[in-house]
């Protein structure tokens, strides 16, 4: 699916210079040096954009790389080559089950985009690419999860100069919009 409907805004934290940017379209195409996964605490592969991700790098050598890992806590986050993505490197991230709200989703959630920033930050990446972490088969609302997205995005600091929020779908594309203060 080709990107469409571009928007941009530039991060509150000014003198980092960090530039994010929401687009509709596919993870797996984008252009940047590390592509964020929504992966499985066993980092086993899965449906979703995790799916996606598995088929495009080659699945064989991705499986075989994340099965090295020892599995990733809800929160946390992993890092392994590209593989035949266009992307360095993949920054596989276990978003929160939603179970209502009241088990620290949210504070996980954050923390899956802070850690992806970190791994970013520890092999020099200048751009990073996000998914709508949880809001597929883990069920988190996606505005909520858009909300937390954008400001734990813009809340922390980090070298890397670009970051796209990549939308599956129009619904999580105009949040993101909205949020950016884009139209
Ligand atoms: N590019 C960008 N976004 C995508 C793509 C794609 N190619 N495909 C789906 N999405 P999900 P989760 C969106 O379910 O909720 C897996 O089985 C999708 O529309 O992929 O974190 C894992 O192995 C949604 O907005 O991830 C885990 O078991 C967003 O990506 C579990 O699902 C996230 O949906 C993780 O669930």
């Amino acid at each position: 699916m080709a990107a469409v409907g571009a928007v941009s805004a530039l991060c509150d934290n000014v003198e980092m210079a960090t530039r994010i940017e929401a687009v509709r379209g596919d993870i797996t195409s984008e252009q940047v040096d590390v592509v964020v996964n929504a992966a499985n605490p066993a980092l086993a592969g899965g449906g979703g954009v995790d799916g996606a991700i598995h088929r495009a790098a080659g699945a064989a050598e991705l499986s075989a790389a994340c099965a090295q890992l020892g599995g990733c806590a809800t929160g946390d986050a992993k890092l392994t080559p590209g593989f035949a993505l266009s992307a360095r490197w993949i920054a596989h991230v276990v978003g929160p089950v939603w179970r209502g709200g009241g088990e620290g989703e949210a504070k996980l959630l954050a923390s899956c985009y802070r850690r992806a920033l970190e791994l970013a930050d520890d092999v020099g990446a200048a751009s990073i690419a996000f998914p709508a972490i949880s809001t597929g088969v883990y069920g988190y609302p996606r505005r909520e999860a858009a909300e937390i997205a954008v400001a734990t995005l813009q809340a922390t600091p980090t070298k890397v100069a670009l970051v796209r929020l990549v939308a599956f779908d129009e619904p999580t594309a105009a949040i993101y919009e909205e949020l950016l203060g884009q139209s």
